[in-house]
Formats: structure tokens, C-alpha cells, sequence
């Protein structure tokens, strides 16, 4: 059983390592500063624990089912972005209804109707239920979608008229543009290039969620403090 434990020549391995223990260390972060801020960002901060906290789960048996098999642990990686995905599009709104701004539902399901057709396209891509490249081309659909509602869309405009919220809005939506980039990236380099390559593959996941779960959290408990200091 030598592989029931963590080797120290499996990178990959350390990198399931450091994201699961760093998605631990932030959930208490956000929760314990979610008590501190003012009344009206306290769900902005609990949703961003909720979304490290379900990923720190997830990583766990990820981490686990890796250093065991060696292998994509697909199926944890899309329950865990089935789950996290839509609740950091419920963000978006949080930050304006905290303010005040006024924004429709509309906007929100168009989110997750991008959200979903984004992670199924990618899901059944990567399980093999279809090409890898059609997978590619619904998955890359699905995040137009989203990068269209959030820069032109009605939740843009809202923001673009609040002084507190702008600046934390457009630092979100540049997470969703450009750290989100880092995972086509990675489907590209794991199954578009030369066979399946489930170590670059997990590797830039790993630095992926890292980036785009914990910093996002962080951005929103940046406006929060300084707005409830002001
Ligand atoms: C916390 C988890 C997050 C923010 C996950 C985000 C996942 C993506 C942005 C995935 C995107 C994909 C494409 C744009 C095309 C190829 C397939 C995917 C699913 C890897």
C-alpha cells in the first residue's frame, strides 16, 4: 500500500495538498471575519466560506482518490464546480443588494443557464460521453455567456452606478475573464494535445481553484471591511 500516503516526488499530489489545506484556512477566515463586518455583508462573507468550505470537502477526497490512482478525479471536480460555480454568480448580486442597487432575476438565470451548459459541456468532455473538442467548443459557449451578462449585462450596469460596489465588481468579473482562462487552459493541455495528460490536467485545476475561489473571497471581504469601516 505505498501509495495510501502522499510521496514526496508526486507534485501533483502536494499541489491537492496545499489547495485542500489552504480552502480549510479560508473558510474560518471568512467566517470568523463575517461576525465583524457591518449586518448587510454578512452574507457576502458566509457565501464565500460556503464556497471554500464545499471546496476544502471536495478536496479532501480529491487529494485522496489522486494519490491512490494517479487518475482525474472527475467526478468530485464537477460536483464541487456544480455547487461553487452558481453560488460565486449568487455573489455578484449579494455585493449590489448589500448597497442597494437594484438588479432583476433575469440576470441571474441567464448566469446559470450559462453556468450549466459551461460545466455539463466540460463534464461530458472530460468523462468521454463525447469528443474532447465538442466538449471544448459548449464549454467555451457556456463562459461566453457568462463574460457577456457580467460586462454588458444589466448586473454591470447597476454596479458601474455605485461608487462602493464598482470597484469590487469589476475586480470579480476580471477573476471570471482572466482566472477563469486558467481552465480551458487546462482541458486544452490535459485532453487536446497528445492523449490525456491527467497531471498538467489536475495541476493547473488545483492552481486554478486556488486563484479563483480564495481570491475572489478575498476581494469580497475587502470591499466589505473597508465599507463597513467608512
Ligand atoms: C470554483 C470553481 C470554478 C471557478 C470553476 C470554473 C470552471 C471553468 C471556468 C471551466 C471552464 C471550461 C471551459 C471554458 C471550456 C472547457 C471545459 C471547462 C469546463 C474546463
Amino acid at each position: 500500500m505505498d501509495h495510501s500516503f502522499l510521496q514526496g516526488n508526486d507534485f501533483v499530489g502536494i499541489t491537492f495538498w496545499i489547495v485542500s489545506i489552504g480552502m480549510w484556512a479560508a473558510t474560518l477566515f471568512f467566517f470568523y471575519e463575517g461576525m465583524r463586518v457591518s449586518a448587510k455583508w454578512r452574507t457576502s462573507i458566509v457565501v464565500a466560506a460556503l464556497i471554500t468550505f464545499i471546496a476544502a470537502v471536495h478536496y479532501m477526497y480529491m487529494r485522496e482518490y489522486w494519490v491512490t490512482y494517479q487518475e482525474s478525479p472527475i467526478v468530485y471536480r464537477y460536483i464541487d464546480w456544480v455547487l461553487t460555480v452558481p453560488l460565486q454568480m449568487i455573489e455578484f448580486f449579494l455585493i449590489l443588494v448589500a448597497v442597494g442597487a437594484a438588479v432583476s432575476a433575469n440576470s441571474f438565470w441567464r448566469l446559470l443557464v450559462g453556468t450549466l451548459v459551461m460545466i455539463i459541456g466540460g463534464y461530458l468532455g472530460e468523462a468521454g460521453y463525447i469528443p474532447a473538442y465538442i466538449g471544448f467548443i459548449v464549454g467555451m459557449i457556456g463562459w461566453a455567456i457568462i463574460i457577456w451578462e457580467i460586462f454588458g449585462g444589466e448586473a454591470s450596469k447597476a454596479a458601474a452606478a455605485n461608487e462602493s460596489v464598482r470597484s469590487a465588481f469589476n475586480a470579480m468579473r476580471l477573476i471570471v475573464l482572466i482566472g477563469w482562462a486558467i481552465y480551458p487552459l487546462g482541458y486544452v493541455f490535459g485532453y487536446m494535445m497528445d492523449g490525456v495528460n491527467p497531471g498538467t490536467l489536475n495541476g493547473i485545476y488545483n492552481l486554478a481553484d486556488f486563484v479563483n475561489k480564495i481570491l475572489f473571497g478575498l476581494i469580497i471581504w475587502n470591499v466589505a471591511v473597508k465599507d463597513s469601516s467608512a
